[in-house]
């Protein structure tokens, strides 16, 4: 069959079928394999990574239907440094982003693309973002040479016949990605084939497309999640008035049997899958996870923000994940899951650390080695070392969270990683002063994080890696937002710091479970209990509003927890001014106005 009738056989969308013959014209690959979904193509991806060597499976009893993958250990993360935002003018892609001029990148990648995946199997995978038939979700088609990547999506994405035939003849997102390998004749191919001297992660903001070049890893080659469902998204959200945001989403169950749903925004390192899969520790309330990552939000016709999580899995990191911090991820990841780059062990289970306070005697680590030295202080696992689980997997994933219309959200949640300042909790005075919560986020860097250790880097609504245009134009839409919307009805907005310590550097607060105690605490100020009481940087638990029964926990620290300390602001607001320079003249003056106010309030 040639590939004009296979493609009609498959698609009646004919710009699809013209990009797929240009691409393929492009790339020149050996085979093309054009994706159904489902169980039995899955497998045979399976069989195609076994006989490659790329995976290996796990053990059946143990871990059934579950496969673990080792990458190349120069290929093992995220690349922001080779990472574009390829806008018309480089002042659309603001300070943030890594530019280069659109037409010159075209001309770059289109260099690197040509017969880059001859030898090889060229797949498309039509995927959806967020539940089928949902008007808030949307359709993206991914061109890979990567088998490994194909079944990443399918557990990340509703991917294949289903995603094609919502498609129908609507427009899609094009994303092109190539590990970068091609291979001569007779070749034989290496289990993790990538490119590290020429990789580039592109996005055209106007085009709204997506080029990924020699990488097989994450967010670098999953294209429907942090390129397609951030970057891309936030263009589109800005242009037909909606929110793309880094957010986890959870509903919270009262005793009473009240339930609200809450979005939260956290740089990574600061727990987000966990928080999002919390075991309650305050009696009769309940957490449920509508999604551990990506939020779509969209004002409803009842002037209610209702919120969609556009995957269809979780791509966790593993290390630090174990039965005490977060059960419900453990059972997630129970079977049908593919592992990348922990540790194997003897039993052919897998193992990281944290996963257990003892660790397995023999192991294979993540390169393969055998681990006897125990004593030289290199981990078993990489720090990034991922798990890849289908979300319905998840004990306790909410059951609204693929009901088309979305989850209406009541409050949302912006924090960081702050050892001093930030009290653990407090609310934001309306929408626009929550926006300039959200514009001053900030997290301490740790190990697993590129950078120094402890530095403080400025990350806006968790989206500094993530946002598609310029970050104080991003900024000016959350406060157009806000400014259409109802303002009996918008979110209540709050900041959340876990991770305050004391002077001999101990946390303050245990985190985790008790969470809920602060999460019970927003619930109840959303419904409007006489919880809060005003202070120069926000609203505050009034005293004693703060459940912390059964909770050994003494006043002293509970001051700490919530001391607002003058010259430690007066530091933060002169770091905030700085960080703002960033951005010139394009900081919305009411962002400028409430740092001011803030100042004024603080020295008062
Ligand atoms: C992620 C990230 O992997 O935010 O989700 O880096
Ligand atoms: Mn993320």
């Amino acid at each position: 069959m040639t590939l004009k009738e296979q493609l009609s056989s498959w698609t009646q969308n004919e710009t699809l079928k013209s990009w797929v013959i240009e691409q393929a014209d492009l790339c020149q690959p050996e085979k093309i394999h054009l994706c159904e979904g489902g169980e039995e193509e899955y497998q045979l991806f399976i069989q195609q990574l076994l006989k490659s060597k790329t995976i290996v499976q796990l053990n059946t009893k143990l871990r059934p239907n579950s496969f673990l993958a080792n990458s190349d250990p120069a290929d093992v993360a995220r690349v922001e440094s080779k990472t574009f935002i390829c806008s018309d003018s480089k002042e659309d892609a603001g300070p943030t982003n890594n530019w280069q001029d659109p037409e010159e990148m075209e001309t770059l990648l289109k260099g690197l693309f040509k017969g880059c995946m001859k030898g090889r199997t060229m797949y498309v995978i039509p995927y959806c973002m967020g539940p089928i038939n949902s008007k808030l979700s949307h359709i993206g088609i991914e061109i890979t040479d990567s088998p490994y990547v194909v079944c990443s999506m399918a557990i990340m994405a509703r991917i294949g016949r289903k995603a094609l035939d919502f498609l129908g003849q609507k427009t899609f997102i094009p994303g092109m990605h190539s590990v970068g390998v091609p291979l001569e004749e007779n070749e034989i191919d290496v289990p993790w084939p990538c490119n590290p001297k020429n990789r580039y992660i592109v996005h055209f903001p106007s085009k709204k497309s997506i080029w990924s070049f020699g990488s097989g890893y994450g967010g670098n080659a999953l294209l429907g999640k942090k390129c397609f469902a951030l970057r891309i998204a936030s263009v589109l959200a800005k242009e037909q008035g909606w929110l793309a945001e880094h957010m986890l989403i959870l509903g919270l169950t009262s005793p009473e049997g009240q339930k609200k749903y809450f979005a939260a925004a956290f740089p990574s390192a600061c727990g987000k899958t966990n928080l999002a899969m919390m075991t309650a520790s305050l009696p009769g309330w309940k957490v449920e996870c509508v999604g551990d990552d990506i939020a779509w939000m969209r004002f409803g016709e009842d002037g209610q923000l209702y919120a969609i999580n556009p995957e269809n899995g979780f791509f966790g990191v593993a290390p630090g994940t174990s039965f005490q911090s977060n059960p419900n991820a453990m059972y997630a990841m129970s079977k049908n899951t593919l592992f990348t780059n922990v540790a194997l062990t003897e039993e052919g289970d897998v193992w990281w650390e944290g996963m257990t306070q003892e660790r397995p005697e023999r192991m294979k680590d993540w390169l393969g080695h055998d681990w006897v030295d125990k004593m030289s202080g290199s981990k078993a696992a990489h720090p990034n070392a991922r798990f890849t689980a289908k979300a319905s997997q998840c004990p306790i994933i909410d059951p609204m969270w693929e009901d088309p219309k979305g989850v209406p959200i009541e409050g949302i949640i912006f924090g960081g990683r702050r050892s001093t300042t930030i009290p653990l909790v407090f609310q934001s005075f309306n929408w626009q002063h929550g926006t300039f919560l959200g514009t001053t986020i900030s997290s301490e860097t740790t190990a697993a994080a590129e950078g120094s250790v402890g530095k403080l880097r400025h990350d806006p609504f968790a989206m500094l890696p993530f946002c598609g245009y310029h970050m104080a134009d991003y900024f000016r839409h959350w406060l157009e937002m806000g400014k259409k919307s109802d303002p009996e009805k918008l979110p209540k907005i709050f900041y959340v710091n876990w991770f305050k310590k004391d002077s001999d550097g101990k946390f303050l607060w245990p985190g985790f479970g008790d969470n809920s105690r602060v999460l019970k605490w927003m619930f109840e100020s959303i419904q409007g209990k006489d919880v809060k009481e005003k202070s120069s940087i926000g609203y505050l638990p009034k005293e004693s509003s703060l459940d912390v029964s059964g909770l050994h926990i003494d006043p002293l620290t509970l001051k700490k927890l919530f001391e607002v300390n003058k010259e430690d602001w007066t530091c933060e607001i002169k770091e905030i001014k700085n960080y703002f320079k960033l951005f010139k003249d394009k900081l919305p003056k009411e962002i400028e106005e409430e740092l001011d106010e803030l100042e004024i309030r603080i020295h008062r």
